[in-house]
């Protein structure tokens, strides 16, 4: 299953003096029906006690991602 692992400068918001990271694994199942996969760009946004995260792009390099009947996990960090 391929993985992403995101900075986590692109989790940290402007000002925010200090932050714990924590680590989530996302899963993204596709349903298998005709038509269920996507070529759409997909966003996330993780929220915390402190912020968010800020959208996020779930797209891995290189891979198909979002095709009907996958199952792609992310690495994200969030504040
Ligand atoms: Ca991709």
């Amino acid at each position: 299953m391929p993985r992403q692992r995101l900075s986590a400068d692109m989790c940290l918001e402007a000002g925010v003096a200090s932050v714990v990271l924590t680590e989530y694994k996302v899963k993204v199942y596709t349903g298998n029906r005709d038509d269920a996969g996507t070529d759409a760009d997909v966003y996330i946004t993780l929220y915390g006690d402190s912020g968010h995260c800020g959208e996020t792009s779930l797209d891995l390099s290189w891979h198909d991602d979002f095709e009907a009947g996958s199952c792609v996990s992310f690495h994200l960090l969030n504040i």
